[in-house]
């Protein structure tokens, strides 16, 4: 019973670090060494080609009426069992839907599939707090990288609070597919110090970018299940904010990060994994942002991976608890906005990469009977065990993160 667990987790720890492995590797290299980063490039246009395409093509097969893939066997028909899904107990069926763990801990997007004919509606709140500063895997304070000319940085930011609003739908047109759409409402704030040891913050507040995609499901065997995410992100967030700067005593385009959206339109590929066994259920996340050109403003951000992989205990019919792990390495920003300057380390896009490993604890619970039947409530809190960035950059402090879900 604890083979398939332990191999998971082993196969897990070896891609997390193949990621981080290649990404190390590429940083390593000196900047006029191109080969292989070109390579890479290379590979980037032939992945997203092909995502592309399955993405287009599977409407199409829909409506040729084509199954994309088997239906899964029907296990039991013993009395105790699901009378719609005909299993003693199912993860995702829509009919008894019975454990708070069959959704992943909130913090996971696209964690589950819903059977045909089946939607669901969510909201989460956000919260991320970052700061202190980082060069690399150490922490450094404001006070030691500004200072009067030649001195390149004259600003530091010091703490950055960010909150999002994300509205979600699902829906399922077959039980091989789960559409996805969310919208994020974004609001930030940042604080600086001036070398002249003066403080100002500035604020930002608007849509983010709208995601949407679908969900398409590979294997299913026995309770554990696979499953494709192909999202896309258009470019509905802002790039264009401005705010006063205090030093500079007028109105600028803020830096990169108090920005709303990347500007470009980004591929969200991804592979998610779930299982369970008895009281215990586990899963991992594969999710790559590949950005595809470049915005409007002359740049690129960074393209993205994130690993996680998480186990929930069942401790009652409603309640589950949660342990989380998530790797995520990002590149620096590709260009550069010259509307975006300052001696601040924000508005220098050769700082903005990084690698963080953080370890959250959640909560999954879901209302049985009354009023509420159905409904879904979870929160999931996160610290970084772990964090290296092209620095002077503001590391992560910790996230929260708290979320309502309900099927139709
Ligand atoms: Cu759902």
């Amino acid at each position: 019973m604890l083979i398939r667990p332990a191999s998971f987790a082993v196969g897990l720890t070896a891609v997390a670090y193949g990621c981080m492995g290649i990404r190390g590797v590429i940083r390593q290299l000196p900047a006029t060494m191109p080969p292989i980063p070109k390579f890479f490039t290379f590979m980037k246009t032939i992945f997203s080609t092909f995502f592309l395409l399955s993405f287009l093509m599977y409407p199409l097969a829909l409506q040729a009426g084509e199954p994309v893939s088997g239906k899964a066997p029907q296990i039991s028909t013993a009395a105790d069992t699901c009378s719609e899904c005909g299993r003693a107990e199912c993860l995702n069926c829509p009919h008894c839907n019975s454990r708070p763990d069959a959704h992943a801990p909130i913090g996971v997007m696209g964690d589950h599939l819903h059977a045909a004919g089946e939607g669901m509606l969510s909201y989460r709140y956000m919260r991320m707090d970052m700061g202190p500063n980082y060069v690399g895997d150490d922490r450094v304070s404001a006070r030691s990288f500004i200072g009067p000319p030649p001195t390149p940085f004259q600003i530091a930011p010091l703490s950055m609070r960010t909150e999002m609003h994300m509205i979600g739908a699902m829906y399922a047109p077959t039980d091989d597919l789960t559409l996805s759409f969310m919208l994020p409402v974004l609001d930030k704030k940042m604080d600086h110090l001036v070398a002249t040891g003066a403080t100002f913050s500035t604020h930002t507040h608007g849509i983010g970018d709208f995601k949407f995609g679908g969900l398409v499901k590979l294997f299913e065997n026995g309770n554990a299940k696979t499953h494709l995410n192909l999202m896309l992100s258009a470019p509905t967030g802002s790039i264009e904010e401005t705010g006063f700067v205090p030093p500079a005593g007028r109105v600028l385009r803020l830096p990169y990060p108090m920005q709303l959206g990347s500007g470009t339109w980004d591929l969200l590929p991804g592979i998610t994994y779930v299982d369970y066994e008895g009281n215990l259920s586990w899963g991992a996340q594969l999710t790559g942002t590949l950005r595809l050109g470049e915005n409007d403003a002359n740049y690129t951000l960074g393209d993205e991976i994130t690993a996680t992989a998480w186990t929930a205990y069942r401790v009652s019919e409603s309640l589950s608890a949660s342990l989380r792990v998530s790797g995520k390495t990002w590149d620096d920003i590709d260009g550069s906005d010259p509307m975006i300057m300052g001696p601040v380390p924000t508005a220098n896009p050769d700082l903005r990469g990084g690698s963080r490993l953080d370890v959250f604890g959640g909560v999954n619970y879901l209302f049985k009977g009354g009023l509420l039947d159905g409904h879904r409530l979870a929160a999931e809190i996160g610290k970084p065990v772990y964090q290296d960035l092209d620095g002077p950059q503001l590391g992560m402090d910790w996230m929260f993160q708290l979320g309502w879900q309900k099927s139709f």
